[in-house]
Order: structure tokens, then C-alpha cells, then sequence
């Protein structure tokens, strides 16, 4: 059995899949509840699950329900949770846990949710679409992602940020706290719905045997910190800078004008931006989660491979 403390709860395959030493993605689920519209959710939830299985690892979405920090979620689950009514849900960053099992209520977990979940359940791989970071319109308004980056070491699997947000002070955070960001096949820093074009990524690696190889490097040393790999959208979904900053600007200004705080600024720019692109952002979104997904599971095999060679050595 596991050794997870109180209010966790791990399905049973994923103890299996652990206990065998198998490879394991985490998958977060605030774009389950707070990222993508019903029934889009649901479709992407199971087919994100379907491809980091069709690449040989085993998916586990974590979410807060039926009274537990679940990690590994049944069909049924999945189901219920991306069905779930908004006022029974609650966006569950790192301060947000407590009251969700307090209130007994559902909670898709964010990117710093979702890593602090599968640090405790040992799992070293999680795939999500972008990352939070430094807002524009508030700068202090700094999301927790790039503290649980700072501080918990994993790989995670993203398109960079959106470019909604400030890039450039984003990027500057995650080098003060010691994050190396990696560009998969790239030098360019992803922005999420478009490839990226003129800020740096600290290393680019073309590999998932590189990334393994990296981030055993940097653990080694003892440093705590997370991976942060950067996978572009890819060039056919891609939606060019230029076509979409007129379109980031005035959802910022939205922002402002509705005064528009905390946690709900991120929910409220991805919804802006898919209605004033006519529904391309989300085909957008949902193709760049499918890829880092299967980058993920790449990733996790890679690992068990790297780890099983390290014992036969
Ligand atoms: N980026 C997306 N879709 C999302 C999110 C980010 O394209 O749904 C979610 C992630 O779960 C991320 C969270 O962790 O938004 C960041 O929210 P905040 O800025 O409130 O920390
Ligand atoms: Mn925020």
C-alpha cells in the first residue's frame, strides 16, 4: 500500500503502476473545470488520458472530489468532474486544498496544485498547456505556478506561457528562482498559441533521452527545482503573433476595466480569447495539450529506462 498521508487517495492503478516502477504522467484538471468549456472538457480530459496510454504510461489526473486529493481518476470521475456545475467547483491552487475538503466540494487542481499532489505521490512527469506567470495588468499578480517550479523538482511539460501574460518578467522570475526552461527542438521561448519568437529558453534539448539525462543532471547536484520543458504548438495550429496580440490587447483591457482579480483573470482571458477568435484559440489549446501530453509520456519512459540502466551499471 501506499504511503500517502491523510486525505490523499491514489487509484489502484496507479499504486500498481508505482509499485512496479512503471511510467506515470500527472495531468492537471483546472483546464477540465476552469480552462475549457463542457462538453470540450470531457473529450480532451479522456483524450489526453488515451494518448499518454497509447505511448505506454499510464495517466493520472489529479483532481480534489469525493472528499480526497485524488491522484488517478476513474472514468466516472473524470465524467462527473468535468460535468460538475461551476458554483460546485473551485479553481485549487496551493492555498485553495483545505477549503475545497472543507467545503467537500470539487477542485480542479492548477500546474502548482497539480505538482504538489504528484511530488507526494513520487510521480516525476506532468504534462499540462501553459503555465502561469507575471499578469500584465496587475504585476504582482504572480501565479503560484512559478513558486511550486522554485521549489518542487519534476519535469513539466508545457507550450510555454500564454502570451497574455508578461513573458519577458516571467521568464526573468524563473531564472532568479533557479528554474531551468528548456526548448524541445527550439531556442525560442513557446507562447503558447503561437511558437515564439524573440525571447531565449536556457538550453535546447532534442530529445526525451536529453531531458532525462538533463534533469538527473540538475537533481544530482542537488538543486530542487523543477524542469520546465517548452514543446511549440505545432506550426499548422499555431496562430501568429500578429494576428493575435490586437486580440490580447483587448482582453487585458477587459481586465482592467472589469476589474477582473485573482484567480479568475486566467479563466476569463482564455474564454475572451477563444470567443474573439471564433473558436480558433481552443482548437489551438486543444492540439498543444494532445502533444505535451505525448512528450510526457515519452519523457516518463525515458526516465524508467534511464533509472533501469543506472541499477544494471
Ligand atoms: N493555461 C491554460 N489553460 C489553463 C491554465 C493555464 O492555457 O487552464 C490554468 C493552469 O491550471 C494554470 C492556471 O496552473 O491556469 C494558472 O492560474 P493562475 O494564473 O490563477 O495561477
Ligand atoms: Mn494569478
Amino acid at each position: 500500500m501506499s504511503n500517502l498521508p491523510n486525505n490523499f487517495s491514489q487509484s489502484l492503478e496507479i499504486s500498481r503502476a508505482s509499485q512496479q516502477k512503471l511510467p506515470i504522467v500527472a495531468l492537471e484538471s483546472t483546464v477540465i473545470t476552469h480552462g475549457l468549456p463542457n462538453p470540450q472538457n470531457l473529450a480532451l480530459a479522456q483524450d489526453m488520458e488515451q494518448t499518454v496510454r497509447a505511448e505506454g504510461a499510464t495517466p493520472a489526473t489529479i483532481a480534489v472530489m469525493d472528499g480526497k486529493i485524488q491522484i488517478g481518476l476513474s472514468p466516472d470521475q473524470l465524467e462527473r468532474l468535468a460535468n460538475a456545475r461551476p458554483d460546485e467547483l473551485i479553481k485549487v491552487s496551493l492555498r485553495d486544498f483545505a477549503t475545497t475538503l472543507v467545503q467537500n466540494k470539487m477542485g480542479g487542481t492548477t500546474v502548482a496544485g497539480t505538482m504538489f499532489v504528484a511530488q507526494k505521490a513520487g510521480i516525476r512527469v506532468f504534462a499540462t498547456g501553459g503555465i502561469g506567470g507575471v499578469h500584465k495588468e496587475a504585476r504582482f499578480d504572480v501565479s503560484t505556478d512559478l513558486q511550486s517550479l522554485a521549489s518542487i523538482p519534476m519535469i513539466v511539460v508545457c507550450a510555454g506561457a500564454k502570451s497574455i501574460l508578461d513573458l519577458p518578467a516571467t521568464l526573468e522570475y524563473l531564472e532568479t528562482m533557479g528554474v531551468p526552461v528548456v526548448g524541445y527542438g527550439t531556442d525560442k521561448f513557446p507562447e503558447f498559441f503561437s511558437t515564439g519568437k524573440d525571447l531565449p529558453v536556457s538550453v535546447k534539448l532534442d530529445t526525451p533521452e536529453e531531458i532525462v539525462k538533463f534533469a538527473r543532471t540538475h537533481w544530482e547536484l542537488g538543486m530542487n527545482s523543477a524542469v520546465l520543458v517548452c514543446q511549440p504548438v505545432s506550426s499548422h495550429m499555431a496562430i501568429p503573433a500578429d494576428e493575435i496580440s490586437a486580440v490580447l490587447a483587448q482582453v487585458s483591457q477587459e481586465v482592467v476595466e472589469k476589474k477582473i482579480i485573482g484567480q479568475k483573470v486566467t479563466p476569463y482571458e482564455l474564454k475572451r480569447v477563444n470567443e474573439l477568435t471564433g473558436g480558433k484559440s481552443m482548437r489551438t489549446n486543444l492540439d498543444l495539450l494532445l502533444n505535451n501530453a505525448k512528450l510526457a509520456a515519452q519523457i516518463a519512459r525515458a526516465m524508467v529506462s534511464y533509472e533501469h540502466q543506472q541499477k544494471v551499471l
